[in-house]
């Protein structure tokens, strides 16, 4: 069937139970077993609830999956690329049995769906990742999620919707199918194509994608993600604010922006596809494919995962049987003689083409440098400045650590100090003695308990360097994996900075302040780091002091020029 002959899309599923219906299945639902979705799975299940996944009727069954890993296909033969399924721990699958209901919930325990469980099996990962992603490398954010965050056995089933999961954000920009497709009714839109992004947009973009929608004499749908996206891009607040700025750049009635709650898989080729058929569920007639649409970025070895037009390939040889067209995505370039964007292979040998990568786009923004006008707009920037400052106004965690009166707590005092007759940001030191008194006073100095003391202690740092504070932390902090954990929480968030105390243990020893190591020695306390315990030093330190050489002021200070060689203070 040619997509421009049927607008608007086929039949759509709504898995939402009529108001009294629902009202009932909450009343029974009482008695079910109850799973709580996942951030994922919510995403996954507004999609499937709202038609958005038309024709999945539920979580993938176990044929159905197979199938879909093996051949993009269902069982019935219809195309679907992407196994959508819910992953739960084996001991939730071992309490539920196949005809069991059970109830999903949302973080708050509010009840959206009811499930028909008719599967309730232990797939095999590698395969699934093998299939699905083309690799078992966990570099690829979905084959990471599959091995090392999802649940290890899969439920499925038909689902009835209870209650359409609640979002605070945007409420007016968030749309499901039958709504995005009655606007377009009203509108008399008849061709749509639609355009996907997890990234702002830019310049560029706005040519490219109305070029597109010229091109096939269609409006345009700015339909960007706003579920789960990779890993370290850009927050979905900040982005949207700039969509509605881009949305201005647009002849009015031409274009309209949506936002599509989905948690994507970056899966490349089989995602593209998934992504087309949710258009086509929206509505449109067309959808934008680019270079390496939805690709995860490169493997273990440095290699890219799938070729740059694979997805693009991919979809050309389905595209009769989708129901939508592609339009392949024409990389658009700046020629500053011409002062407009053209197709780069309409560019002649005299045109002088302007670039700016995303990689060099990020380092401008970081470090408060210019960026002009022809690439991006005014309003555009200006939000990401907000989101984004440059360093020396965001915050900023140091993270001491070293043995027990290796003297952390005297420099992070002075460290203290210094910052706050700086001023210009608030300072929170969260001292180890400190901590175990308010925080953490139930723990012990068990591995385990070390470190979930260390893990409240990342927690709070990141939170105060995610609101441009800064957060001076001084624990023991014995262990490589638990210090890298913080590090990891906290470095797309702000600054931080590792500083070692890295004062002998025979020091330590013969100061004993709090005559700790006499006991320890005595056997009278267990498990006394250094003595008894193991302590981990840091191989990658960004600041190491022995403070048998240098005085804690001295110290701190060197900590100070460390910082403002790094930006962080001006
Ligand atoms: S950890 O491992 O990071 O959780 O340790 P931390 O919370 O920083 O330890 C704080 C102080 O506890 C005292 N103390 C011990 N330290 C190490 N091992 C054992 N078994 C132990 N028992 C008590 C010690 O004085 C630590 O304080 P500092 O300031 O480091 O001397």
């Amino acid at each position: 069937m040619g997509a421009n002959k049927e607008p608007h899309g086929g039949e759509l599923k709504d898995l939402y139970l009529p108001a009294a219906e629902a009202e009932a299945e909450k009343v029974r639902a009482k008695d079910f077993v109850s799973w709580d979705l996942t951030p994922r799975q919510l995403c996954d299940l507004d999609l499937l609830l709202n038609g958005a996944f038309s024709p999945l009727e539920g979580f993938l069954g176990e044929a159905d999956y197979n199938a879909v890993c093996a051949d993009m296909r269902l069982v019935s033969g219809v195309l679907w690329p992407m196994p959508i399924t819910l992953d739960v721990s084996a001991e939730f699958a071992a309490s539920v049995a196949v005809g069991d209901t059970i109830a999903l919930r949302d973080q708050e325990g509010v009840l959206v769906a009811t499930l028909e469980v008719s599967d309730n099996w232990q797939p095999n990962k590698e395969r699934e990742a093998e299939q699905v992603f083309g690799s078992t490398d966990d570099t690829h954010p979905a084959v990471n999620f599959l091995f090392n965050q999802a649940g290890s056995h899969y439920l499925g089933g038909k689902l009835r919707g209870v209650e359409a999961p609640t979002y605070y954000d945007f409420k007016g920009l968030r749309e499901s199918p039958a709504e995005v497709r009655a606007r377009m009714e009203k509108l008399g839109w008849r061709k749509v194509v639609a355009f996907q992004t997890r990234n702002p947009l830019h310049r560029a973009h706005q040519e490219l994608t109305f070029r597109a929608a010229r091109e096939v004499e269609a409006n345009l749908l700015i339909h960007p993600v706003v579920g789960m996206t990779k890993p370290g891009d850009i927050d979905h607040f900040t982005r949207v604010r700039c969509y509605e700025h881009v949305l201005e750049q647009y002849p009015e009635q031409t274009t309209t922006l949506s936002l599509l709650n989905l948690a994507m898989r970056m899966g490349g080729p089989r995602e593209a596809l998934w992504h087309a058929l949710i258009r086509k569920n929206y509505g449109c007639t067309h959808f934008i494919v680019g270079r390496d649409h939805a690709g995860p970025g490169n493997d273990r070895n440095g290699e890219p995962f799938y070729g740059p037009y694979d997805a693009q390939d991919l979809f050309r040889a389905h595209e009769e049987e989708m129901g939508i067209s592609m339009v392949p995505f024409k990389m658009m370039v700046y020629v500053e003689n011409r002062a407009e964007y053209m197709p780069a292979d309409e560019v002649s040998e005299d045109d002088k083409v302007l670039n700016i990568s995303g990689t060099e786009f990020r380092r401008r923004l970081r470090d408060g440098l210019d960026i002009p006008d022809w690439f991006s707009y005014p309003k555009v920037v200006a939000e990401l400045r907000r989101a984004h400052p440059p360093k020396h106004k965001q915050g900023f965690t140091i993270f001491f650590t070293g043995l027990s009166g290796s003297g952390k707590s005297t420099i992070a005092n002075a460290l203290m100090v210094k910052l706050l007759e700086d001023g210009r940001r608030p300072v929170t030191l969260l001292d180890g003695d400190v901590v175990r008194k308010n925080l953490s006073s139930e723990l012990t100095f068990s591995k385990e308990h070390r470190d979930l003391n260390i893990q409240r202690i990342g927690y709070v740092a990141s939170e105060i360097t995610k609101n441009h504070g800064i957060a001076i932390c001084a624990p023991i902090a014995p262990y490589t994996h638990t210090r890298r954990q913080v590090r990891e929480t906290i470095e797309p968030l702000g600054g931080f900075f590792e500083v070692h105390v890295a004062t002998p243990i025979e020091v330590c020893e013969e100061r004993d302040r709090k005559g700790l190591y006499a006991k320890a020695r005595a056997g009278i306390i267990k498990g006394f780091t250094g003595i008894d315990d193991p302590y981990e030093a840091p191989e990658a330190a960004e600041i190491v002091i022995d403070t048998s050489e240098l005085s804690p002021d001295l110290a701190a200070h060197r900590i100070l020029i460390t910082l403002e060689k790094h930006g962080y203070l001006k």
